[in-house]
């Protein structure tokens, strides 16, 4: 085994031991309260535990997962616990930091170092050419900003990014600054998460958002958790589920891991969860090949037709396409088409089998999924074929029954509310324009593929970032990082460091934020009331957030404070959209929401009610469609599936149980059983016997695309019961992997659950080696 140098633990040497068959309990429990006391320390840490997920403390800036009505004074997570911690540090980087490390030393980290090294708290500038960044006034900030934006040939020249934990208030005003200034290019995390779940819903019901609530989600007989990972990025979720299951639901798996979150759970609220065997949550785990589930929803969809067991007055009265979408699926006799498509799924027939009489004996169904479903090159036809399976037996705008794509991000779902989105469709813009008196810009912007694809081409020539980690959170890591160097400018609102920082346009700046557990005192200088901000679940609940701790610095500003103060300096002292009143008192911004985004009517009074309010959704509550023939779109779907090759094999570059996205709180993913790194490649032991990939060795991970081969170095094989065909790594470090124009139809969602690899000896090169 060669070792390559200089690497931090973050990139070696993982301890690998045996992988759970449940989660949470009482490790769990311990797990939050030592991290958030290491983080936060006793003083900082009771406020944030006390106040996350109540109804008048802040929102748990770790997933976009509901609160029940009734909260149990304890409503978080293990890993809410850690996002609260990783926010919530007392430690800073102090403007010494910067002059002690170049921008080059910076690059050479790992992002789990960069993460540990505390809040950002003052904003700093890196010059032209110059090695380091260095302070610089928030004044000082906006003007550069504004003259780089004012040399642009065109609006469209610049791009403005956000991640999904900025608030409804900072979005709806970020999507107004872009608008004013005349471009649509509003790339977000989203693009590159549940796009393809928007773009199939809003094709099929008319709205790109789920269809239930959590009382929906209680009383389901039957929930199919399929391509989604709860008990590590929605632990919350494994709750709902057991009370599911305790009412007499049943939950079936596709997944072509058996994550021990699915298989037992012991709840940490309840005194059973601590000790005890906890809740068996799996009735029936199908281990489903990696992008078999369009195969296993058609397999299922052209059952339930050959049996006549549909919902012939629902099709009748709410639905339009049936006739050909049958037409597509025949009679259901052609058996050559079938073995295909079981041999697709690469599950035994029993197991489709079971499931249909699962769906058979259910009258109320629900299907939740997440980046199993999205992130595939068929991904949306993958989810209109989810929808057609619910639709058949008319799921869908009844009690207990419906679509429930998980969201990720804290407020991603209010984010595309407020028209963070780079296709709003003209009733918005009409909306903001007759509300602030201008002509927003209708040619659609780019997405976040399409932005990487413009800084490479040298169109894109300020990259703004409201949060997120552009760099390392996109595919095609190498290609990325070249295309943000062409820029001219790259500036991130942040809270804490991360390697976008330091894969820099010619200039760069970072600006700190507050983030959704400071304190945001706004107005007099500083010294003026309280400010809340408001969030939208996974599930359309709209509510306030308030945070708990005192920043950690004066110098950190709200993002509304951040937009509105650049917003002046772009467009002058004249500019008739009164950004400063919108700074100093929040309710103002949502007064103006309120005439724009429908469903936001008295937004100040319901903000203010605890638990907040729920947007309508015209499927749910009335059945009714808003889709472009008024009813609820069947469509067809051929049966497809990515297909590896000799010798190779599909990987999915999937999340650790010690992981944000790209923000590593730790090393260890415990329900794997791995421990001490994270530079592992799971492998079925057959597939491992066929491809000669001795467990413990460690290998190159090389990914082939028509432009050529990626190559990911010093991956420890770990042999793992994942389905045959397929193997698991995490992201971000795997990103490098994911080739650019391997993007979804429709939805350009990069394709990082299906990426073709093949495995060479482990080459010695260092894994930071990304640099172009
Ligand atoms: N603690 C924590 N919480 C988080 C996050 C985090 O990083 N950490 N991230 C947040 C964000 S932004 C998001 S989008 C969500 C992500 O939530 P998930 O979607 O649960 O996240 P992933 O780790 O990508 O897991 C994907 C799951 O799909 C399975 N899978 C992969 N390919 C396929 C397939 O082809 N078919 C099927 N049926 N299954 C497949 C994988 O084995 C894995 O169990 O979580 C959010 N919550
Ligand atoms: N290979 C692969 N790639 C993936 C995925 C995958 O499954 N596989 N998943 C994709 C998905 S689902 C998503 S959502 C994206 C995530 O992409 P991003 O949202 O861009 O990435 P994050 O890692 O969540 O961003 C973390 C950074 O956000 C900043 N931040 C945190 N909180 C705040 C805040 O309150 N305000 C501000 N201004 N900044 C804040 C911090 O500086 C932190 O370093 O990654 C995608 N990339
Ligand atoms: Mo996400």
């Amino acid at each position: 085994m060669s070792k390559a140098p200089d690497l931090d633990p973050a990139q070696d040497a993982p301890d690998v031991r045996r992988p759970k068959h449940h989660a949470v309990g009482l490790p769990a429990v311990v797990n939050s309260v030592r991290f958030v006391g290491s983080q936060a320390g006793v003083k900082r840490g009771l406020p944030l535990l006390r106040d996350v997920n109540q109804t008048g403390g802040f929102d748990c800036p770790g997933c976009a997962w509901p609160e029940p009505g009734h909260r149990h004074p304890a409503e978080f997570c293990e890993n809410g616990a850690k996002a609260v911690a990783e926010e919530g540090t007392r430690l800073r980087v102090a403007p010494e930091f910067f002059a002690a490390h170049s921008v080059a030393d910076l690059a050479d980290k790992s992002g789990y170092w960069l993460g540990q090294q505390g809040r950002l708290t003052e904003p700093v500038y890196l010059a032209e050419g110059a090695n380091h960044y260095q302070s610089i006034g928030w004044d000082e900030a906006f003007a550069l900003i504004a003259s780089e934006l004012a040399a642009l040939d065109r609006p469209d020249d610049a791009a403005f990014y956000t991640s999904g934990r900025t608030s409804n208030e900072a979005a709806f005003l970020y999507q107004l600054f872009a608008r004013k200034l005349g471009t649509n290019n509003l790339p977000d995390c989203s693009n590159m998460c549940h796009e393809s779940s928007g773009a199939a819903l809003a094709e099929t019901i008319g709205i790109g958002k789920g269809s239930v609530t959590l009382d929906d989600l209680h009383e389901a007989d039957l929930i199919i958790v399929a391509g989604q990972n709860p008990g590590t990025n929605h632990p919350r979720m494994l709750t709902a589920l057991e009370k599911a299951k305790r009412a007499g639901a049943r939950i079936a798996t596709v997944n072509p891991l058996p994550e021990a979150g699915m298989q037992r759970f012991k709840n940490p609220q309840a005194a059973r969860g601590f000790v005890g065997r906890g809740t068996e949550l799996t009735d029936l785990f199908l281990q489903i090949k990696v992008g078999g589930d369009l195969a296993l929803f058609s397999i299922l969809n052209r059952m339930l037709l050959r049996a006549d067991a549909i919902d012939h007055a629902f099709l009748d009265t709410h639905t339009h396409g049936f006739e050909a979408f049958a037409a597509h699926h025949g009679t259901g006799d052609d058996a050559a088409a079938m073995a295909e498509a079981v041999e697709r799924t690469g599950l035994p027939e029993a197991d489709i089998e079971r499931l249909l009489a699962m769906v058979l004996t259910a009258d109320k169904i629900v299907v939740c999924w997440a980046m199993g479903l999205t992130q595939h090159r068929h991904a949306v036809p993958t989810i209109r074929e989810v929808v057609a399976f619910l639709l058949l037996r008319g799921n869908i705008g009844r009690p207990g029954a419906g679509v429930c794509p998980v969201r990720g991000h804290s407020n991603v779902q209010g984010d595309r509310t407020m028209g963070i989105w780079e296709r709003m469709p003209d009733r918005f813009l009409d909306a903001l324009g007759t509300e602030f008196d201008f002509a927003p810009p209708r040619d659609h912007g780019l997405d976040t593929v399409g932005t990487i694809r413009a800084m490479r081409d040298g169109d894109v020539k300020v990259f703004f970032a409201m949060g997120g980690n552009f760099v390392s959170a996109s595919p095609d890591s190498a290609a990325t990082e070249a295309a943000m160097r062409r820029c001219r400018l790259t500036v991130h609102v942040s809270t804490k460091l991360n390697r976008s920082h330091v894969v820099t346009g010619a200039r760069a700046l970072i600006l700190p934020a507050l983030g959704r557990t400071d304190i945001d005192v706004q107005g007099n200088g500083g010294s003026g009331r309280e400010q809340f901000v408001t969030v939208e679940d996974s599930m359309g609940i709209v509510h306030a957030s308030r945070g708990s701790v005192p920043a950690l610095s004066p110098d950190m500003r709200s993002e509304v404070a951040i937009v509105t103060g650049l917003a002046r300096a772009v467009f002058g002292p004249d500019d008739t959209v009164p950004w400063e009143d919108f700074a100093a008192d929040y309710d103002r911004i949502r007064d103006r929401i309120e005439r724009v985004v429908p469903g936001f009517a008295d937004y100040n009074a319901r903000a203010r009610v605890p638990g907040g309010f729920a947007l309508p959704h015209a499927p749910r509550d009335e059945r009714v469609f808003p889709t472009a023939t008024g009813k609820a779109n069947f469509t067809v779907n051929p049966v497809t599936s990515p297909e590896a090759g000799p010798g190779r094999l599909l990987l999915q570059t999937l999340r650790s149980h010690d992981q944000f996205n790209t923000t590593i709180y730790g090393l260890d993913d415990r329900y794997r059983g791995i421990h001490d790194g994270r530079r592992v490649v799971f492998v079925n032991p057959d597939d491992a016997a066929e491809l000669d990939l001795v467990d413990g060795a460690y290998c190159d991970l090389v990914s082939e695309w028509t432009d050529g081969d990626r190559r990911a170095p010093h991956f420890k094989i770990v042999h793992y019961p994942t389905a045959r065909g397929c193997a698991a790594a995490y992201f971000p470090e795997t990103n490098v992997l994911v080739p650019l124009d391997s993007v979804a139809e429709t939805s350009n969602t990069p394709t990082s659950k299906s990426i073709v690899v093949r495995f060479e000896p482990d080459s010695g090169e260092p894994a930071r080696a990304v640099e172009p």
